[in-house]
Parts: structure tokens; C-alpha cells; sequence
């Protein structure tokens, strides 16, 4: 007998309230289909999906060829653990690692334990390779970092809902200030037990913050010059979302380690990693890291066929042009708007600033005025409002939407 009802939104909003832990501030909206760009709410509303599941969902929600690959596997064999070898695992590494140009990738599941796999790495290479002594190795990370939320992650996060009475706190981690390649060299240079610099070549939580044009150039470069693991975090800026397949291809810069997350799996499954070349990721030896479903024969079905979709859509080069329809529609706006400052981003992952202050309320309300004119979008901190559809958007619907935010808007002008 299924345990699964049809429920009203209103039963299934009162259900999470009664027995779920409130981690969370969702809108209120209840989800019950996806397709595409679109959801449809648990009364049949359709939505268009302006946030992807955080950029997990670039490939279109239920893509049918990577719910194929997920069914079909899942028919065969799920998971047998690493105790053992399956004969989809390796098949996933040699293609991710010949798709990103790396000699080895370490499989895992959420994109905090594919952080916090680097940060192991990362370690572990300074240690053994570099030299430095042992327990003194210092990860340089940005402030507004998002990095994920685990207790090693929140420890170098300066954001006090993350952090606050989750201590104590991991150390070896120095904070500088993002796309500041000045703190950058400062920091290289006070401290000989930097191991690696980790970053977000867009900082996408912060308020999708695009560095200066040449700063991940010159960032690697200082790396190089110093011995430092130059780390970058592609959990949300990469699978083609920024309109290049990964966010530091816009500059062509080659990191040490590459983590990916989210979309790699195209929002269907559970998949993370972390991709480097031997000279790094040959200081991981058996039994030294590890997860029970890291790897597993389904994650590697599904990110293969989700990967191959990226190419076979050209979703890079759909995001670059339609990310440029959406920032000149939205600057069209703006140009008369009192409310609206700005718009940012790369591709099609954009944000818009509000002219309020960051408690204020004004971009939770335009999302749910969004919400009932058929958008989702959702607020990153205060006052920023962050856009980002699947990458299979079509001009047509690209164009409906950016009318859609533009009466929206309209309706707070004032
Ligand atoms: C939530 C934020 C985005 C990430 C980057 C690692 C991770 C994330 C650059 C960790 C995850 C998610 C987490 C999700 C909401 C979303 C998010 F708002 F939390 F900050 F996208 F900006 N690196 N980001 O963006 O990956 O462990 O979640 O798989 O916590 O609600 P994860």
C-alpha cells in the first residue's frame, strides 16, 4: 500500500510546519511536477523556475534521457559500496576526467563533502608534498564565501546565520577580501604554510558577485608562484551556467582542483566531485577517505548522460546569448526604475539589486508577487534577488519572463 497522498498545498505546508525542523524559509509554494523551465504547484499553477534548485536543475527539471539513465540503472544494480569494484564507476571517471582535462576524480555526493574533500586534499598535499609542518597548513578563502554548510565549511564563513553557536570552530583557514588579488599576494607572502586558495570564480550566494575581468588570471598565477593549490568551487558556477562550461573558462584558467556539485547530475541524484591531476590527488591512499554512496553505479549513470546532454544542448552557448537578452531586457528597465539598481551576472546566472535596505522586506515581497504571476525566484541576502533558469530556456520563454519581472516590478515602483 503507498504511503504517498495527493495533497493540498496548504496540507502539505502544515505537514513540513508540524514535522519537519524549520531550517528552512521556503515561499509559499508547493511543488508537485516538474518539466523543462516549468513547475506546477500541488492545484496544477505552472511556474516558470527562475532558480533551478540553486543551478542543480541547468539540464531542465525530469530531463527524460537522465531520468532514463537513473531508472534504467536503478533496474540493475544501486549501490554495492567501495568495499567492492561496479562496472559503472570507472566508466564515470575516465569520461568526467577526459570531459574536464584531469588526470583522477574522487567521486562523492553533496557539495560539501566535495569541499570538504578538497580541503583534505589540499592538506594532505601541503603535508607530504610541499613540506609544510604538520597541522600548520592555512587555506586562503574570501569573505562572503558560500562554500556549503558543514562544520569545518561554516568555520571559515563570516555569515553569522551559518556560523553562530555551531562552534568551536575548525582552524587553518585566512580570510581575505574577494576579487582583491592585492590581499591576495599579502596574504601569499605573510604566511609559508598556505596550501591552497579556495574559491568561487562568481560568488553566487553573496549576491552573484562577478570579479574583475583578469582576477582568477591573476589569482592562479600568484598561486603558481608561491606552491599554493589554486581551488575552485564550481558547484554553482559550473555545468555551462555563467555561458562557458565552467565559470574560470571565461578566463581560461586551469585550477588544481576543480569541485563540482548540483548540476553535474542535472538535479535528478546526489552527485559531487573532485577533479586534479596525479602530482595532487595521488597523496590520497586506500582507506584515507571515503563514503558509502560516493561513486555508487546510479551517480555515475546519471552524471554521464547529464554531462552528455550539456554538450549534445549546447547549454554553455544557450546561457551565454540568452544571459545577454536577459541583463539588456532588464537594463532596459532599469533606466526608469526607482527600485532597481542594478543587474549582474555571466550567462544565465543573474542577480538584480534592490534600492532598499538589506533587512528590508521589498525583495521577499516582489518574490512572492513573482510567485503569483507565474515566476519563482527567490531572495539571496536581503535586498539581492537571484535569477537563474534552466539553461534550456528558449528566447520566447526568456522573453515572457523578463515581461513577467518587468510588470512585477512595476507593481513596487511607488
Ligand atoms: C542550501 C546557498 C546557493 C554552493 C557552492 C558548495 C555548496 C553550495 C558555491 C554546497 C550550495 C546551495 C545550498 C543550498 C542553497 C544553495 C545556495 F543559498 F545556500 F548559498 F546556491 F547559493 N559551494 N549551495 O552554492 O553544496 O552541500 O548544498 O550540495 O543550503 O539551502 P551542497
Amino acid at each position: 500500500m503507498t504511503v504517498v497522498e495527493k495533497l493540498t498545498s496548504q496540507d502539505a505546508m502544515a505537514l513540513e510546519n508540524q514535522y519537519g525542523a524549520h531550517n528552512y524559509h521556503p515561499l509559499p509554494v508547493v511543488l508537485s511536477r516538474g518539466e523543462g523551465v516549468f513547475m506546477w504547484d500541488a492545484e496544477g499553477k505552472k511556474y516558470y523556475d527562475f532558480l533551478s534548485a540553486y543551478s542543480a536543475v541547468n539540464q531542465g527539471h525530469c530531463h527524460p534521457r537522465i531520468v532514463n539513465a537513473m531508472t534504467e540503472q536503478a533496474k540493475k544494480l544501486t549501490l554495492t559500496s567501495r568495499a567492492f569494484y561496479n562496472d559503472m564507476l570507472g566508466q564515470f571517471e575516465r569520461y568526467a576526467t577526459d570531459y574536464f582535462g584531469f588526470d583522477k576524480l574522487l567521486p562523492m555526493n553533496t557539495g560539501a563533502e566535495a569541499v570538504e574533500t578538497a580541503i583534505k586534499i589540499c592538506r594532505k598535499w601541503a603535508y607530504e608534498e610541499k613540506g609544510i609542518p604538520e597541522e600548520q597548513a592555512q587555506i586562503i578563502v574570501c569573505k562572503n564565501n558560500f562554500h556549503g554548510r558543514t562544520t569545518t565549511i561554516i568555520s571559515f564563513s563570516n555569515d553569522e546565520d551559518a556560523r553562530k553557536n555551531f562552534g568551536p570552530y575548525t582552524p587553518g583557514f585566512i580570510k581575505i577580501e574577494y576579487d582583491d588579488t592585492e590581499a591576495l599576494e599579502k596574504a601569499l607572502e605573510s604566511d609559508k604554510n598556505i596550501a591552497g586558495f579556495l574559491v568561487e570564480p562568481i560568488q553566487g550566494e553573496a549576491g552573484v558577485y562577478v570579479p574583475s575581468e583578469g582576477y582568477l588570471t591573476k589569482a592562479k598565477a600568484l598561486c603558481k608562484k608561491h606552491g599554493v593549490l589554486f581551488i575552485a568551487d564550481e558547484i554553482q558556477t559550473g555545468i555551462a551556467r555563467t555561458g562557458e562550461l565552467l565559470a574560470v573558462d571565461h578566463e581560461n584558467v586551469k585550477p588544481d582542483m576543480l569541485i563540482l556539485g548540483k548540476a553535474i547530475s542535472g538535479g535528478v541524484y546526489p552527485v559531487s566531485a573532485v577533479l586534479a591531476n596525479d602530482a595532487v590527488m595521488d597523496v590520497i591512499k586506500p582507506g584515507q577517505h571515503g563514503s558509502t554512496f560516493g561513486g555508487n553505479p546510479v551517480a555515475a549513470a546519471v552524471a554521464m548522460e547529464a554531462l552528455e546532454v550539456v554538450k549534445d544542448e549546447k547549454l554553455a552557448e544557450n546561457a551565454e546569448r540568452l544571459g545577454q537578452q536577459f541583463r539588456s531586457g532588464l537594463n532596459d528597465y532599469i533606466k526608469t526604475s526607482k527600485i532597481v539598481k542594478l543587474v549582474r551576472g555571466k550567462g544565465l546566472l543573474n542577480a538584480i539589486v534592490i534600492n532598499d535596505s538589506e533587512e528590508s522586506e521589498t525583495a521577499w515581497n516582489i518574490c512572492v508577487a513573482l510567485k503569483e504571476n507565474g515566476l519563482l525566484a527567490k531572495p539571496t541576502h536581503g535586498n539581492i534577488i537571484r535569477f537563474a533558469p534552466p539553461l534550456v530556456i528558449n528566447e520566447e520563454q526568456l522573453a515572457d519572463c523578463v515581461s513577467i519581472i518587468k510588470k512585477t516590478l512595476k507593481e513596487f515602483e511607488g
